[in-house]
């Protein structure tokens, strides 16, 4: 029986005369059915024959083939349009883009103006001294941040506490070159953490102006603000330097960890 079995190939079966082989797409063979002149030739074949001969030139679709050609398109662009929105909508079902509220405090000039705008634009801008607040969208690893930047004069830290209302994160902006004042904004920091409305914020310290000479590095700076005291909040110090950006996006970073790990779990 060897020899017996063998593969018919494709071109073996016979093809229904009514299905002409250049009829390759659906709407090609749509378009075969609705025709009222049903052509089983190849369009192009009359055009080989004989050139300049305007009777036996490529013919021209007629207008009942060229509108049923134009709703395909239609519904095909439409197919698309749908297919584009669906996507979206499940891009953003798996990956969605939430907001968190930061405030950013610290004594005045400590370059928290600076470090909001290097985050918001990428750029360092030359900021007056900030009267009341400045506030800004600052998006990082699809996470979008609403960022306040709060006046750290004397005279505007009392009104801190009517922005914590919804924060996620703390941003302390500590100027590494200002001893004289650590003390002032270790107790405003301890202050903040007792408040009610920032139960659950992590707290994020920028060691800032870290480009400066005389700066005071990140360990003194936790040991001068008895970092390790905390105990009801998660927190991070962060060498920076806001006007050349250098740490900004590593201390952002530390809070999307805390503040969408925080997210899912709960
Ligand atoms: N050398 C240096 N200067 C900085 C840095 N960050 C801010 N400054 C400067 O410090 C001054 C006060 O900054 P600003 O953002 O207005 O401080 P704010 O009062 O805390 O908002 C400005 O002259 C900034 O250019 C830094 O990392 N290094
Ligand atoms: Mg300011």
């Amino acid at each position: 029986m060897r020899g017996k079995l063998r593969t018919r190939h494709e071109h073996e079966y016979p093809r229904p005369a009514q299905f002409p082989s250049h009829l390759s797409s659906k709407s090609d063979l749509l378009l075969f059915f609705l025709h009222p002149h049903r052509r089983s030739d190849p369009p192009n074949s009359q055009s080989t024959s004989s050139r300049g001969d305007p009777s036996t030139t490529s013919r021209q679709p007629p207008r009942r083939e060229i509108q049923i050609r134009r709703s395909l398109g239609c519904l095909r662009r439409r197919r698309r349009d749908k297919m584009g929105a669906w996507m979206s909508r499940v891009w953003f079902l798996m990956f969605p883009a939430k907001e968190y509220k930061i405030v950013v405090v610290g004594l005045d000039n400590a370059g928290k103006t600076t470090t909001l705008y290097k985050l918001h634009l990428g750029e360092a801008v030359t900021a007056a001294p900030t009267i009341g607040s400045n506030v800004e969208e600052v998006v990082f690893k699809n996470i979008r941040f609403e960022v306040w930047d709060l006046g750290g004069q004397e005279s505007l830290r009392t009104s801190w506490a009517t922005y914590y209302r919804g924060t996620h994160a703390v941003i302390v902006v500590i100027d590494s070159t200002d001893r004289a004042r650590i003390n002032i904004i270790k107790d405003e920091l301890f202050r903040l953490l007792q408040h009610g409305d920032l139960e659950g914020a992590v707290v994020l310290v920028f060691a800032n102006k870290q480009d400066l000479k005389d700066a005071m590095s990140p360990a003194e700076i936790t040991d001068a603000l008895s970092l390790h005291s905390i105990k009801n909040h998660d927190w991070h110090i962060q060498a920076s330097c806001a006007i050349t950006g250098e740490g900004l996006y590593d201390g952002l970073g530390w809070i999307a960890q805390k503040v969408a790990g925080k997210a899912t779990t709960s």
